[in-house]
């Protein structure tokens, strides 16, 4: 389909992926939502990719939320499809395989903070506002809220802002861990870009299995101590591991060939 309304952008092994409706802060539109779906959910991860941002357009937001004009009249049965629609495309976020910066460059709010969360990493901009403001409309987070914000930043104070809906600073994100980083506006590309740089040029087998072992986690079918030590022993024999001891040992980079 065309993207109109999520824009990608191909930067050597990254994708750049900007969210842009600026005239109503990026948000969620159901077209913007099957955009997102296409590109997440039924293509193919194209194998060359290493690392995923996204952004939204302008320097005001990120995104504000899912568009609350189609919230008008939409039947109950609707919202819940569409609540259900949204999960999926922010699980295969969650589940890419390979790393998904969210670059936070304005308001993360609702539906927007939910896609952020889902991503693996987020770093913000200083002008980054975040928060779950569904309650003040008398609904709640609908795209996984509920369940990213408590994992995120632990039970106490994600009650406090699912609650009251307060909108948070981009200190109070950072000191809270709901972010890792926060730049100027002009820095935060570069930086999510140097970022992915970084974990491109660590052992693509290590990396690959730091992120079975951190989904792991969230499986309780998967007993995940048991996974890292079957996953840190499969390591072990890798001509990777082999390169990354021996550079270590005689004071050189390594050269992995993710073998
Ligand atoms: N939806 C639609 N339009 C929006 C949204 C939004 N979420 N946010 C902003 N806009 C539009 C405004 O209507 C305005 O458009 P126009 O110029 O045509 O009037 C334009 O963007 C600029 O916005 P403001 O004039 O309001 O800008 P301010 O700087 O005054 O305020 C705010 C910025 C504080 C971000 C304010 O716009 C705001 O509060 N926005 C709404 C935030 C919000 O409540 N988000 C949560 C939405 S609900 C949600 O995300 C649920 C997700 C789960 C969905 C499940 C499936 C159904």
């Amino acid at each position: 389909m065309d993207q109109k309304n999520v824009l990608i952008e191909r930067e050597g092994n990254l994708l750049i992926v900007t969210i842009a409706r600026p005239d109503a802060l990026n948000a969620l539109n159901r077209r913007t939502m099957t955009e997102l779906h296409a590109l997440f959910v039924d293509n193919p991860v194209d194998e060359s990719v290493q690392g995923v941002i996204i952004t939204g357009a302008g320097t005001k937001a990120f995104i504000a939320g899912a568009d609350i004009k189609e919230f008008v009249g939409m039947p109950a049965q609707d919202a819940a499809a569409l609540s259900a629609y949204g999960q999926d495309i922010f699980n295969a976020i969650e589940n890419y395989p390979v790393p998904v910066i969210a670059a936070i460059n304005g308001f993360a709010l609702g539906g927007g903070l939910e896609l952020a969360m889902a991503c693996h990493i987020r770093l913000a901009s200083d002008n980054a506002r975040f928060g779950q403001p569904e309650v003040n409309l008398g609904t709640i987070p609908g795209y996984g809220g509920t369940q990213r914000l408590i994992r995120l930043v632990g039970h106490g104070r994600a009650m406090h802002w699912l609650l009251t809906g307060d909108m948070i600073d981009a200190g109070t994100a950072l000191q809270a861990g709901l972010v890792t980083g926060v730049y100027s506006q002009q820095d935060l590309l570069p930086e999510a870009q140097k970022l992915l740089a970084k974990i491109a040029s660590k052992g693509p087998l290590a990396i690959k299995e730091i992120f079975n072992c951190a989904r792991a986690y969230h499986d309780p079918e998967i007993d995940g101590f048991a996974l890292e030590s079957d996953r840190f022993g499969w390591l072990f024999e890798t001509a990777d591991f082999a390169e990354g001891v021996n550079a270590f040992l005689a004071k050189r980079p390594p050269s992995f060939t993710g073998k």
